[in-house]
């Protein structure tokens, strides 16, 4: 169980002091993989202030009302953007959501370094992102590696065939498919369902934005899916909590 200590503090990533005084880095965490495949809905919700596609989504709600509203409505996950500059987040918000939930949390965010990993697990997170669009092959594999050694899932997240044939490997948990095109923004679920045949069964499969309706769910779990990240749709909404439960 120190391993990852051993590695964190062999690699002159952070300090013994530093790693004193982060009692997060102690917690056991809690597999969101391993919640989407017991559940039959499959919800992670994310908490995001605003973002590149929609300029401000909602500013006005407390973290912590969102994260509680969420486990109250019964969601597997939550997946809290830790990125401030385009998204207007920041690992306060990952602490603060930590102190308020039990669920599994996820730190969204733009990961290529090993240390953004220990940030991660020291600010409560049980899972963290890798984007096959901005990594090689090698860093998803030595980042997903170190991930694992600190115990914490890993979500995998692609938008084409190539990226995804580049990724596979097996110490990731969760293949995710982006819907939304980074170069347009335009949303659509046929690349999900276009990708999830090519996705192997021992990842969970995971539909990722521009979800907003049952229906679409219903679809998307007839080819495989088992998790559905869900943000815009229900943080538009004064009461995020109140729309996931819906
Ligand atoms: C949520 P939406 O359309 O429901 O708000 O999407 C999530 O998929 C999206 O925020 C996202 C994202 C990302 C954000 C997916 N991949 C990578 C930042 C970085």
């Amino acid at each position: 169980a120190d391993k990852y200590k051993e590695v964190a503090l062999k690699k002159q990533l952070i300090s013994p002091v530093h790693l004193s005084h982060y009692p997060l880095f102690e917690r056991e965490t809690i597999s969101l993989a391993s919640a989407l495949k017991k559940s039959n809905i499959g919800i992670i919700a994310e908490h995001k202030r605003r973002s590149p596609s929609k300029a401000v989504i909602n500013q006005d709600l407390n973290v912590q009302d969102v994260a509680c509203g969420y486990e109250d409505a019964g969601v597997c996950g939550m997946s809290v953007l830790t990125d401030g500059k385009y998204f207007g987040g920041s690992l306060d918000d990952l602490i603060l959501a930590r102190a308020a939930v039990k669920m599994p949390l996820l730190r969204k965010e733009f990961i290529i370094d090993e240390y953004q990993i220990l940030e991660a697990k020291a600010h409560g997170a049980d899972a963290i992102l890798l984007i096959a669009a901005i990594l090689s092959r090698k860093q998803i594999k030595d980042l997903s590696g170190f991930a694992k050694g600190l115990n914490l899932d890993v979500l995998l997240e692609v938008h084409d065939l190539e990226e995804l044939e580049k990724s596979l490997m097996p110490s990731l948990d969760m293949l995710g498919v982006n819907n939304r095109n980074l170069k347009t923004f335009e949303v659509s679920t046929a690349i999900s369902k276009e990708l999830s045949e090519k996705i192997p069964n021992e990842f969970v499969k995971v539909s990722e934005s521009g979800i907003s309706s049952v229906e679409a769910i219903k679809d998307l779990k007839n080819y495989g899916f088992q998790g559905f990240l869900i943000g815009e749709n229900f943080m538009k909404s004064n009461d995020p909590g109140k729309m996931a439960s819906a």
